[in-house]
């Protein structure tokens, strides 16, 4: 088989990707390593910038978002058991962030695929790349026991941390940087109202909690746990107690429990790749980097690649453009770095990393501090609802 574009991974960067070559009339084939029920069950981020959401509308996958999506014109940064409201708009001239699923993105992008007659490859097996440092790179790929082949002129791997894609690149070749972090965080979907109208990231003495939402009958919760902890020790009960003790008593009080729709643990982590070029193979999204989820960045950064990447793979196809292939990992990287520094910071900020009494005490100054000088709700603000492309 020959196509001019393969997309490594079928989440939402390789989907979006792969729409946005459609509409630009440049052939590309998918090659996911899950079942697509596998891909469309997933639940994780929920928190989506106003460039995700125009993106979306550009790939002709926007409509649903537009109906059922939920501004958030404010998030809560809560310490000391009170909470201060950060206005997004205001600070950012009008700018919100809206509460959809990760899960329905990925529906509505693997749906209009579907009817516009894109080709995907779910169960894929032991996909491997060759010789994308030519100008005649291949994949290739085991499905039902048969081995197959397919010639390329660019590869987009866009297979997440564990992909097989960063993993074919020499290792002279590539810088990673990465930073772990000493604990995870416990999530929880419920079908209860949500105990706020945004998104609360909460500091406390017990450890980070987070309140958010995909509906307004559909809670997302999480609070941090310690990174070997399993979700086995963690009835529903004990999460909700715990949730509780972690929030200011208002919301304590007003939260609605229920049984657990999902349970699950993930560690933190920030880590990048450079460069996000290698000849003809492109990296994107969370192959090339990680954020911790703390700033709700994941996603939308994954997002942010693509726009970027779609249009230099424009310019490689329409002009013969070939530096425009190194030019993406310049400019993406550009963003990746502050957008990683954002999701650092506010995870530095938000979570208990030790006892240390007084490294404790300058994370509070520092709450104070962003929360009431009007600068430092501005850089909350303009970090949270995006980076301008
Ligand atoms: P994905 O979503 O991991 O998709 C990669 C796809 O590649 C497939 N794959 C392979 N296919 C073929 N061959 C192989 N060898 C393959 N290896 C892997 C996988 O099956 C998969 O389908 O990467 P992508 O597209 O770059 O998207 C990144 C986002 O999924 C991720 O950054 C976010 O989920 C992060 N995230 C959040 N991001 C946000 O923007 N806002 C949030 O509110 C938010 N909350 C979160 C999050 C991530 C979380 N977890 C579980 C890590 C909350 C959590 C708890
Ligand atoms: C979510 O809704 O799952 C969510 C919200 C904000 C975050 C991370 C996850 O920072």
């Amino acid at each position: 088989m020959r196509t001019q574009v393969v997309i490594i991974g079928a989440g939402p960067a390789g989907l979006l990707l792969g729409r946005l070559l459609d509409l630009s009339g440049i052939d590309n084939v998918l090659l996911e390593r899950q079942t697509r029920e596998h891909v469309l069950s997933r639940i994780r981020a929920g928190i989506l910038e106003q460039t995700t959401v125009d993106l979306l509308k550009s790939a002709e996958a926007g409509d649903r978002v537009a109906r059922e999506g939920i501004p958030h014109h404010t998030l809560q940064l809560a310490f000391d058991y009170q909470s201060v409201a950060i206005e997004l708009s205001r600070h950012t001239g009008g700018k919100v962030v809206t509460a959809y699923g990760q899960t329905e993105v990925t529906r509505d992008l693997c749906d209009a695929r579907e009817a516009a007659g894109g080709q995907a490859i779910y169960q894929a097996d032991a996909v491997e790349l060759f010789d994308f440092d030519t100008d005649r790179p291949y994949v290739t790929y085991r499905r039902d026991g048969i081995d197959y082949r397919i010639d390329c002129d660019l590869i987009a791997g866009c297979d997440g941390y564990h992909g097989a894609s960063r993993a074919a690149v020499p290792e002279a070749a590539i810088t990673t940087y990465e930073k772990l972090y000493p604990f995870g965080w416990l999530g929880v979907l419920a079908d209860t109202v949500p105990v706020a109208n945004e998104v609360v990231y909460a500091n406390t003495e017990r450890g980070f909690a987070l309140c958010s939402m995909r509906s307004m009958t559909r809670s997302r919760y999480y609070i941090q746990c310690p990174v070997d902890d399993r979700v086995e020790n963690w009835s529903d009960e004990a999460f909700w107690d715990e949730l509780r003790r972690r929030l200011p008593p208002a919301m304590a009080e007003a939260l609605e429990t229920g049984p657990s729709l999902e349970k699950s643990i993930a560690p933190l982590r920030s880590f990048v790749a450079e460069p996000m070029c290698f000849g003809r193979l492109l990296l994107a999204g969370d192959a090339a980097h990680v954020v911790p989820p703390t700033g709700a960045k994941g996603l939308n950064l994954a997002v942010s690649d693509i726009y970027y990447l779609h249009r230099a793979m424009r310019a490689f196809f329409a002009d013969h453009d070939i530096p425009a292939l190194p030019h993406y990992s310049k400019i993406a990287l550009d963003r990746v770095w502050k957008t990683e520094r954002f999701s650092w910071w506010l995870t530095n900020l938000t979570h208990r990393f030790s006892d240390d009494r007084f490294e404790q005490k300058m994370k509070e100054a520092e709450l104070a501090y962003v929360t009431t000088s009007e600068v430092g709700r501005q850089l909350v603000a303009e970090n949270y609802v995006g980076l301008p492309l």
